[in-house]
């Protein structure tokens, strides 16, 4: 018998999604409890259920677990969604290390108290454009490609943790930023109509980032 799960995060995307994503993707019932940011600090301090006073937690049958890639890959490796061995798992942890660069990059002017927004704006327009972006997506693609020609997922026959990161990661940012990857363009329209997270995405409303 599956385990009682419970998904603490707040309503948002964010540092969450990624382990939504993998329960709707292969079917896994869950507890989606999604926590405002105003009810908060109210529970914040509840160290059985936040530990390190931050979400993303996940609770297993009552024992919780903390920090969001600790989670995911917990969670992708008993779902048989991370990968069939150390190669795949290999070629998985490039993307998903590779994106959280990227979105480190990107995170900073999100997070840059010191320009307005449209400042914001022309910040983002040169991390998409630097070459250390174009770089990092030229990469993430030739991963892709060594895979069924790129035209299906980055490892295997189906969906893994590798493909939810990154349709997670892209659907945070402007989709201006694969107009030159016409293969992660097709991967990133692969996994939104995927049978397995088609209703999911047609019904989420919770907005990426707050
Ligand atoms: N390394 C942690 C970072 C978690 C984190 O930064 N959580 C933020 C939301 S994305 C949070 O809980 N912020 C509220 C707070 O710190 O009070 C992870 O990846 O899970």
């Amino acid at each position: 018998m599956s385990p009682k799960y419970v998904l603490n995060y707040f309503n948002i995307q964010g540092k969450g999604e990624v382990a939504r994503l993998l329960f709707h993707c292969k079917g896994v019932e869950f507890v989606d409890n999604q926590i405002n940011f105003q009810d908060w600090p109210s529970q914040k301090s509840d160290r059985s259920r936040f530990p390190l006073g931050q979400m993303p937690t996940l609770e297993i049958d009552g024992h919780v677990a903390c920090q969001s890639a600790a989670i995911t890959s917990y969670l992708a490796e008993t779902f048989g969604l991370n990968g069939a061995n150390a190669s795949e798992r290999l070629i998985i942890n490039q993307v998903c290390e590779t994106l959280k660069d990227f979105w480190n990059d990107y995170a900073d002017v999100w997070r840059n108290e010191t320009l307005d927004n449209e400042q914001k704006k022309e910040a983002y327009k040169e991390v998409f454009t630097r070459e250390a972006t174009k770089l990092k997506l030229s990469f993430i693609e030739s991963l892709l490609k060594r895979n069924n020609d790129g035209h299906g997922y980055f490892v295997g026959d189906s969906i893994t943790l590798g493909d939810l990161e990154f349709f997670h990661i892209t659907g945070l940012v402007d989709k201006s930023l694969l107009n030159h990857f016409p293969l992660l363009t097709e991967l990133n329209d692969r996994v939104r109509n995927s049978s397995e997270l088609k209703s999911y995405l047609d019904s989420r409303t919770h907005s990426p980032l707050p």
